[in-house]
């Protein structure tokens, strides 16, 4: 593992606003390494893990899973690591994960990026993904969004008081919002 304290941004938006996507595109430019909370648990969920069964029910329902499990996957993760500088996409979802997270681990983010996008076109991009998540049906996707709005965007809020919020339209091309970011990460590079 690193030496150094790590580096941390938290990639926040509702489901489907293109976190995934853009964290792949930062990991070549920037040399972070993209470490999403929800493929974290559903690499859980396949392992057959004791956790798993629980893992997939609130995926399915579209809940948040305990602070601890995931807190957990994301030390182990960052552990095993050699770079001290993370992209954590997905997390944290709600004030409990915020704030154990930064209980157990003594890091605080350098700061977020919010991925802002109407629920109308996330609805169209989840349902046409076809990756065979079992989230990604009408029911659950509602249930996400309600979960994102109740739980996620009081995280946001918080990061925004505290001046480290930086909102970003999501609305707009892969490359457009790729392009937008490019003077975030530059500091990063040096
Ligand atoms: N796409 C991307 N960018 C586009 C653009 N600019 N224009 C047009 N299309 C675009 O993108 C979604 C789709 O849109 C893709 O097909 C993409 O090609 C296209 P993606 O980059 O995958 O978006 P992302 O924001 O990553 O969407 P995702 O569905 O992964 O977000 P969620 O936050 O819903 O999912 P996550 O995996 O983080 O969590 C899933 C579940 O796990 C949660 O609901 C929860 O139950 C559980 N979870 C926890 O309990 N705790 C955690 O800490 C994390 C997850
Ligand atoms: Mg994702």
């Amino acid at each position: 593992a690193a030496t150094s304290k790590p580096r941390v941004v938290f990639v926040l938006g509702g489901p489907g606003s293109g976190k995934g996507t853009q964290c792949a595109k930062l990991v070549d430019q920037f040399g972070f390494v993209h470490l999403s909370a929800g493929d974290l648990l559903r690499a859980e969920v396949k392992s057959g893990s004791p956790d798993g069964m629980m893992i997939q029910n609130m995926i399915k329902e579209g809940k948040i899973v305990p602070s601890s499990v995931t807190i957990n996957l994301l030390k182990k993760a960052m552990a095993a690591s050699s770079t001290d500088k993370f992209l954590i996409d997905g997390f944290p979802r709600n004030e409990e994960n915020r704030a154990d997270f930064e209980k157990i681990t003594g890091i605080t983010p350098e700061f977020i990026l919010y991925f802002e996008c109407p629920e109308k076109e996330l609805e169209r991009r989840l349902l046409r993904r076809n990756e065979g998540r079992v989230d990604d049906n009408i029911e659950t996707i509602r249930k996400r969004f309600k979960v994102f709005i109740e739980s996620s965007l009081p995280v946001i809020d918080h990061y925004e008081k505290i001046g480290k919020a930086r909102k970003i339209d999501a609305t707009r091309t892969r490359e457009e919002v790729f392009d937008s970011l490019q003077p975030l990460f530059r500091p990063f590079l040096v």
